[in-house]
Parts: C-alpha cells; sequence; structure tokens
C-alpha cells in the first residue's frame, strides 16, 4: 500500500515582503505544487494523496485560487487526494470549506469531521480536523479507541506535537507517541513546514514549496509504502519545491578575501530559482567592505532574491584605510567623524549602521575619485 503525504501548501500566501514579481512567482509555484504532487503520487503509482492541512492560507483565501486548486486535483482523475482543514484554513472558515465541499470534483474527499474515512477495502483514514485555528486539546485522542477492522490505520492530523513545538507558536498538544498508543500504521501530520520523522511512524511531510529561511529539509512531499499491516512504514521524500530558499551566515575577518568567501558559499546553479538571505557579521575593513558590497551588488541579478544584513558586520579600525579616503582636509575630519561613529559605545545600532555605512560609501568615492 503506498500514498503520498504532503501538507502546509499555503495556497495564497501574500509574501508581504517582497516586490510584486517575487509574490506573483512564490504564489504561483504554491498553486504548480498541486499539479507537481498528482504527478509525482502517479509516477510513484501512489493510491491516494494525504493533504495534512494548511492547504490555504488564509480562512478566505481568493475564489479564483480556490477554483484553481479544485481544478487542478480534478485533473488527476485517478488519485483521490484527501484534504483536512489546518490551522489557517481550520473549521472555522465554513464558507471556504462550504464552497469547497460544493465545487469540489469527485475525487476530492473532504477530512471534516473526526469519522473513519474507507478507501478501497484495506484503508481507513482516521482524521482530526483542527476546529479552530488554536484548538488546544489533542484532537486525535478519539483515534486510540477507532475500530478500522483488517485495515491500514492512517491517522490524519494537523498541529504541534508535545515536546516539539508547533510552526507558528500556537500550542502543541499532540501526544508524540499517538500512532504507537492507538496502533496507527502511520500518522500523517501538518503544521510544521520542513520534513520531520518524530517516530519511524509520525512524519511531518513540510511544505511541498519552501516558504522561509529557517533551513528546512529540502521541500517535497513524503511516499509512505508499507507492506503489510503492523510493518514499520517506508517514508521516501519526494522532492516537489521549484525554490531553494537559502539561508546563510558568513563570518568574516580582516585581512581575510570576503569575496571568495561569498563566492563558495553561494549555490552555482539555478540561482535564478533561489532566494538568498545572507547575514553577515564578523569585522572587515574598509576596502574589504566596500569589495564585498560590490559583489553583492554585481550578483544580486543573477538570484530570485538576495538580501544581504550588515548589522552584525563591523568596521576593522585601520587608519591606513581612512588615508586611502584623505590624509588630511577637510575629507579626513568627516572621515575621522564617521569612524568616531561606528563604535556601539553609547549609540544604538541603527546609528552605527548608518555611520557604517556612510563611511563604506565615503570611501568608495575616494576609491573611484583619489584626491590629488
Ligand atoms: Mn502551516
Amino acid at each position: 500500500m503506498r500514498f503520498l503525504h504532503t501538507a502546509d501548501l499555503h495556497l495564497a500566501k501574500p509574501f508581504g515582503r517582497f516586490d510584486a514579481d517575487t509574490q506573483a512567482a512564490l504564489r504561483m509555484a504554491r498553486l504548480d505544487a498541486l499539479r507537481r504532487l498528482g504527478n509525482a503520487a502517479r509516477a510513484d503509482k501512489a493510491e491516494f494523496i494525504l493533504v495534512a492541512g494548511d492547504t490555504f492560507d488564509a480562512e478566505a483565501p481568493p475564489s479564483k485560487v480556490v477554483r484553481r486548486a479544485l481544478d487542478l486535483m480534478g485533473e488527476f482523475t485517478d488519485l483521490l487526494w484527501v484534504l483536512l482543514p489546518g490551522n489557517h484554513d481550520s473549521l472555522a472558515a465554513v464558507d471556504l470549506w462550504e464552497r469547497i465541499d460544493r465545487d469540489k470534483p469527485d475525487n476530492v474527499i473532504l477530512a471534516l469531521t473526526p469519522d473513519i474515512i474507507e478507501i478501497g477495502d484495506h484503508v481507513a483514514i482516521l482524521p482530526a480536523p483542527p476546529t479552530v485555528r488554536n484548538p488546544g486539546v489533542d484532537l486525535t485522542e478519539w483515534m486510540a479507541d477507532a475500530r478500522t477492522g483488517h485495515r491500514f490505520r492512517i491517522g490524519l492530523a494537523h498541529g504541534g506535537i508535545l515536546d516539539f513545538g508547533s510552526e507558528e507558536g500556537t500550542v502543541a498538544v499532540i501526544q508524540p507517541d499517538r500512532a504507537e498508543i492507538s496502533k496507527l500504521d502511520y500518522l500523517a501530520l501538518g503544521d510544521w513546514h520542513g520534513q520531520k520523522s518524530i517516530t519511524p511512524r509520525t512524519w511531518y511531510a513540510g511544505s511541498p514549496e519552501a516558504d522561509n529561511f529557517k533551513g528546512h529539509a529540502p521541500a517535497g512531499a513524503l511516499l509512505v509504502e508499507i507492506g503489510a499491516l503492523g510493518d514499520i512504514p517506508q517514508v521516501t521524500p519526494v522532492p516537489i519545491g521549484q525554490f531553494d530558499w537559502r539561508p546563510l551566515a558568513l563570518e568574516f575577518f580582516a585581512g581575510t578575501d570576503p569575496v571568495q568567501q561569498l563566492i563558495e558559499a553561494l549555490p552555482a546553479a539555478d540561482r535564478d530559482k533561489t532566494l538568498v538571505r545572507l547575514e553577515a557579521s564578523g569585522r572587515l575593513g574598509l576596502l574589504e567592505q566596500s569589495q564585498l558590497r560590490d559583489t553583492c551588488t554585481q550578483i544580486a541579478d543573477d538570484f530570485h532574491f538576495f538580501e544581504v544584513i550588515r548589522d552584525q558586520l563591523g568596521i576593522e579600525q585601520a587608519v591606513d584605510d581612512l588615508d586611502l579616503i584623505a590624509t588630511g582636509g577637510a575629507l579626513r575630519a568627516t572621515a575621522d567623524s564617521l569612524f568616531a561613529a561606528t563604535d556601539l559605545q553609547g549609540r544604538t545600532a541603527e546609528d552605527v549602521q548608518i555611520a557604517q555605512i556612510a563611511l563604506t560609501h565615503l570611501f568608495h568615492i575616494a576609491q573611484q575619485e583619489p584626491s590629488q
């Protein structure tokens, strides 16, 4: 018996911090993940696809997105999709689930009540749909007493596991050994956006398309194969995601080549599908800061998104560098006072940041037009 386990598509997620083109591309990739999931399920001969909540990012997503999602799932007439509400699209989204129930194609099954859903004569799905965004109680409790006869018992739930936590700080209440104490063959979870095994029978599928810089495992779905009742499932990650969200933390040291260090840390392939957030720390001299800044500017357009956070990157004190701006006169006096303002003592991090930007900028200009 095999099926595909996914969750947390977050269709129509706004991605408000990005520019409009990036927002649109990321939203489109989430819809496209449905098609990629369907294709993967077919290729791997999965009997059905479990979507463990947060299919939609909001309780009232744009009507067109709901239509597209249902149409995409409907295209795979040979596959069953089982949709569970999550915390973003909990049962409190009454209008949304009524509309889906009305408009859905026949191959989409809704898991809106904690009742057994039978698939064929060999599978029993035990759903625990969240009633509200943050139910605060373990809705998987009923699974222990559910009688399923001679069928595979597959739990389907959304939320945080006790002792592990939740994606967005909601109360984590699901019993970590729920699968074992309720004799489930497998518990398909949603909420955590990275793939994660809690027990050999309990997995978070993660989002099929990545959506943050937390450094999760590569985005995809899980192919779950179970040989016979009671067997430990064989769980295989199936890559689905198109965009690679790459958090980079680089510590720089004065006297080393920051450009070389950056180039070595950046991915060489598929840069147009990569989002980079570089957190720079350590200390660099003014010339090195200037070189790093130039390289970042040149390279940024290679990537889908490229952001550098520099507020932890200090300036290495080097009088020689200030000499390169000017050895005397008003320009040197400006450089000296800006340099003094890069000392955190008695200043806010924001003021220091402004002084650093001004000083590196002044250095940059002076390098381009050396004063006589
Ligand atoms: Mn989620």
